[in-house]
């Protein structure tokens, strides 16, 4: 066998293997299709291999997220109401609690200049429902983003219109501080392509750093990263939790994500402080491409991030 052949055989075992790898304990993949690979359990797929990042379906491995409406009113407060219908085409009733609530809902416009993180409250039957007010006209999108009992974590997203004339604004410039209510945080750390990145946001107030965040849905932030462009949404790890006897309660709030390519990505920081969470938003593009990376063990190595929301 001449060396790229050789090569070529060596990654396709590879891609076999992590196929295999991740199949195992998914009782619904069907034999000879690639299970989809989450970007924080692979590194990054193998030659051949797609990954699709969360958020850009709005179905998935038989999960779909049905609202009973996409167009909803501009500036009018909604009951938005929606379900997800699990393999069996019915409602989902089911849901594993992940950062102290069932499923967590996202709502975006789709120039990334509003952010709404919010959590409805089941209706019965399998039906969710949460106040709703789409500021503008606009296309906005929205993520269900929850655990099935018996099922992996999933992030379904649905395309929300609200009808009139609008003006789509410019993404805002990368930066690593911002500002909201007085507020100041500040980005530590870099997004790099197919590698693990680590970011520490640190929240000062009035020129001091703020060192007794208080624990919003069981950490000191929550973090939502999304690509511009397609708005595909990623899954974010705090680094510790509160009580944990090593996490600080601010002024840094640190995370892991891995970005699945290139470009820039629009970040959204919950955190609170004197009882009201705000949302700190940065721009940030990536840094250096990692190495092409192979497929070997010291990626996969991330496994142990698995099933965990944001
Ligand atoms: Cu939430």
């Amino acid at each position: 066998m001449n060396t790229p052949a050789r090569l070529g055989a060596y990654l396709l075992g590879l891609a076999v293997l992590f196929g295999g790898a991740l199949g195992a304990g998914r009782a619904a993949d069907t034999a000879g299709l690639t299970p989809q690979a989450t970007p924080h359990t692979t590194a990054s797929p193998a030659p051949g291999e797609t990954s699709v990042p969360e958020g850009l379906q709005v179905s998935n491995n038989g999960y779909t997220l049905t609202p009973r409406t996409t167009t909803v009113e501009p500036g009018q407060e909604t009951d938005f109401r929606f379900t997800v219908t699990g393999p069996d085409g019915r409602p989902v009733t089911g849901y594993q609690v992940q950062h102290e609530k069932k499923l967590h809902f996202i709502v975006v416009s789709r120039d990334l200049g509003g952010f709404w993180h919010l959590h409805p409250r089941e209706a019965g039957g399998g039906e969710w429902s949460v106040p709703l007010t789409l500021p503008a006209a606009g296309a906005y999108r929205a993520f269900a983003d929850f655990s099935p009992e018996g099922g992996d974590a999933l992030t379904l997203g649905v395309d929300l219109l609200a009808p009139g004339d609008y003006r789509p604004a410019a993404l805002p410039a990368a930066s690593r501080t911002t500002t909201v209510d007085g507020y100041t945080v500040t980005l530590d750390g870099d997004l790099t392509p197919g590698a693990l990145s680590k970011l520490t946001l640190s929240v000062a107030k009035d020129g001091r750093p703020v060192t007794d965040l208080q624990p919003y849905l069981g950490a000191y932030g929550h973090l939502v990263a999304l690509r511009d462009g397609d708005l595909a949404y990623l899954h974010v790890h705090p680094d510790g939790e509160p009580g944990d006897g090593r996490t600080a309660a601010g002024p840094g709030i640190t995370f892991y994500t891995e970005v699945p390519s290139r470009g820039a990505y629009r970040l959204f920081l919950d955190f609170q402080h004197g009882g009201v969470v705000r949302t700190a938003s940065f721009t940030v593009r990536t840094g250096q491409a990692a190495a092409p990376a192979s497929g070997t063990g010291e990626q996969a190595g991330h496994g142990g991030h698995g099933g965990h929301a944001h």
